[in-house]
C-alpha cells in the first residue's frame, strides 16, 4: 500500500524523485499548475514534451525535471468535467493508477500529486478528493505519495477525504 501525506504549497518547489503535472491531451503547456511547472522547469521540457507526441486522457507519460528539484515530471492528462456519465471517474482514476505506475517503472520512492482535474478542468473537488486518495492507497507499491494542495479549499477538502 502506498503511504500518503497531505501539504499545502507549491508543487514546483516539492523535493522527491518526482512530481505529477496535471497536464493536457497536446503536452503542450498551459495554465494551472500545468504553466507553473513549465514556468520553473525552464523551456527544455516543452522540447521534451513534443517530442511524446501527446497523451491520451487518464494516460501519464514522463519526462525529466530539468530545473525543478526532481528528477522526473510524470504528465496525466485528467478528464474535462462534464456531467460525471463521460466515464470522468473512471478516467481520473486511471490517471492516479497509470502516474503511480510510471513512478515505480522509473524507480522512484517520492512522488508528488496537485489535484488534477480539479481545477480549469471542473471536476467537483469533494468528488475528486475521494478518487485521488482511494486509488492511492489501494495502490500496491512502497511509495511515498504527498498530495500538494495549492489552495485552502483544495487542502480541506482532501484533509476530508483521507480521514475517512
Ligand atoms: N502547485 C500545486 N497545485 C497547483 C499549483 C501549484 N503550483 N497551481 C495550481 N494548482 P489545474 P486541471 C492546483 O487547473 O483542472 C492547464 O491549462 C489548482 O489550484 O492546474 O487538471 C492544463 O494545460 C487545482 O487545485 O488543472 C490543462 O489544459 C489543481 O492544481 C488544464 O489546465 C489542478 O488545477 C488542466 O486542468
Amino acid at each position: 500500500m502506498a503511504d500518503l501525506k497531505l501539504i499545502q504549497g507549491d508543487i514546483t518547489t516539492f523535493k522527491g524523485d518526482a512530481i505529477v503535472n496535471a497536464a493536457n491531451t497536446g503536452l503542450v503547456g498551459g495554465g494551472g499548475v500545468d504553466g507553473a511547472i513549465h514556468r520553473a522547469a525552464g523551456p527544455e521540457l516543452n522540447i521534451a514534451c513534443r517530442k511524446l507526441h501527446g497523451c491520451p486522457t487518464g494516460d501519464a507519460k514522463v519526462t525529466p525535471g530539468f530545473n525543478l528539484p526532481v528528477r522526473l515530471i510524470i504528465h496525466t492528462p485528467g478528464p474535462i468535467w462534464r456531467d460525471g456519465s463521460f466515464e470522468e471517474p473512471k478516467l481520473l482514476r486511471s490517471c492516479y493508477e497509470n502516474s503511480l505506475k510510471r513512478a515505480v517503472e522509473n524507480h522512484c520512492q517520492t512522488v508528488a500529486f496537485p489535484s488534477i482535474s480539479t481545477g480549469i478542468y471542473g471536476y467537483p473537488l469533494d468528488k475528486a478528493c475521494k478518487i485521488a486518495v482511494s486509488t492511492i492507497r489501494k495502490f500496491d507499491a512502497p511509495l511515498q505519495v504527498t498530495m500538494v494542495a495549492f489552495d485552502q479549499k483544495t487542502y480541506d477538502a482532501f484533509n476530508k477525504a483521507m480521514a475517512n
